[in-house]
């Protein structure tokens, strides 16, 4: 068919990360129809080509359903009519695609859990499939929700929030809100909270003035989901490990750093360290995605807060989309580190995206 040959063709042609910088010179929709109408078939394209390239794929029902879906927005996009004056139209497009995906994380970890279980794939291959594919989607969300922003007009003047980048985003806020929120769904869950400290410094500064809050460019919505997921699982574990009356002897420290160049964000608890057999599995898709299908309670207090889910390993791909990195320590006996570095500056913050470039060992 003509849609197939036309997707094996562009999901050759490689995609074309774009800089916080360049995205922010997008002052009107209108700047930004040019790149979507090229780079988001593309992208869109490269995600139909990962499923196919899965050996065995079409006898998943969720895989195949994916399948089924991308093909069916990649022929939306490129039947869109982008000349006109009026955005309207394809905004209406984007919003109803962006609706529509909402539930791709559950269906594609699922469609590959299915895959591991009845072909024998090998998890690592799969979890590594799982990062391109999810990776690229966070770059296509990301663009649409940007687009849909600013033809809103949602944003203020200078220094104000553009769209879903802020010009100025407050780190320590941000933690500070993370905190706040992953406490409260402690408190649903468990009944109590953990004490959490959060701490500035600057480069260069000792003293009070290191207190000084860090602001930088940065997508504000993707760095509260990073510190959400550091911080629900360091909670839980805070409580697991400590009697209620010595929880303020054990605070969650976040430490909010940086020079010019990085923001890194320390996140340590005292809550004994990930067990040794965890190893690299706490940055699977799978073990999360087994223990959901035997349970019932999407949503609760307690699934927000449950077990190794696909929440860090996501998180780590928030990270990763902008030219940042995401790693644990755990420290036995004592505790575990999570390490967040992310670029500060605008024009080094560009997309990290997958290549089709991906084969299947098989
Ligand atoms: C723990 C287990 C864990 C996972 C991720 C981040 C922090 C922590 N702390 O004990």
């Amino acid at each position: 068919e003509l849609v197939a040959a036309e997707v094996s063709f562009l999901a050759t042609v490689p995609v074309k990360p774009v800089s916080m910088r360049q995205v922010m010179s997008w002052c009107n929709a209108g700047d930004m129809v040019p790149f979507i109408q090229t780079e988001i078939p593309k992208r869109f394209a490269l995600r139909i080509r990962l499923i196919e390239t899965l050996d065995g794929w079409q006898d998943i029902p969720e895989l195949a359903k994916l399948h089924r879906r991308l093909t069916r927005w990649y022929r939306e996009l490129v039947l869109l009519n982008y000349s006109t004056q009026d955005c309207g139209h394809l905004i209406k497009t984007l919003k109803s695609i962006r609706d529509e995906g909402r539930d791709v994380i559950g269906v594609s970890a699922s469609g590959i859990y299915q895959l591991h279980k009845s072909k024998q794939r090998d998890t690592k291959f799969l979890d590594r499939w799982l990062d391109g594919f999810l990776l690229s989607r966070i770059g296509t969300n990301a663009l649409f929700d940007q687009f849909v922003a600013i033809a809103r007009k949602e944003d203020g003047g200078l220094g104000r929030p553009s769209g879903i980048i802020d010009p100025r985003c407050n780190a320590s806020k941000v933690c500070e809100h993370a905190a706040q929120l992953s406490a409260y769904l402690c408190y649903q869950r468990f009944g109590h909270e953990p004490k959490y400290i959060v701490e500035d410094f600057k480069a260069g500064l000792t003293g009070p003035q290191a207190e000084s809050p860090c602001h930088f460019t940065y997508i504000p919505s993707y760095l509260r989901y990073i510190m959400c997921e550091l911080l629900k699982n360091s909670f839980r574990a805070t409580l697991m490990t400590s009697a209620v009356e010595d929880l303020s002897k054990r605070p969650v420290r976040i430490r909010v750093c940086r020079d010019e160049h990085r923001v890194a964000i320390l996140v340590s608890d005292e809550a004994g360290g990930i067990p040794f057999e965890v190893g690299d599995r706490i940055w699977s898709y799978m073990y999360g995605t087994a223990a959901k299908q035997g349970s019932e309670s999407p949503n609760s207090a307690e699934d927000l807060l449950s077990g190794y889910g696909v929440g860090l390993p996501c998180a780590r791909l928030y990270a990763r989309y902008l030219g940042g990195t995401l790693s644990l320590t755990s420290y036995p006996g004592y505790g575990t580190q999570a390490h967040l570095l992310l670029p500060r500056i605008d024009s080094e913050q560009v997309e990290e995206l997958p290549e089709c470039s991906f084969h299947d060992p098989i």
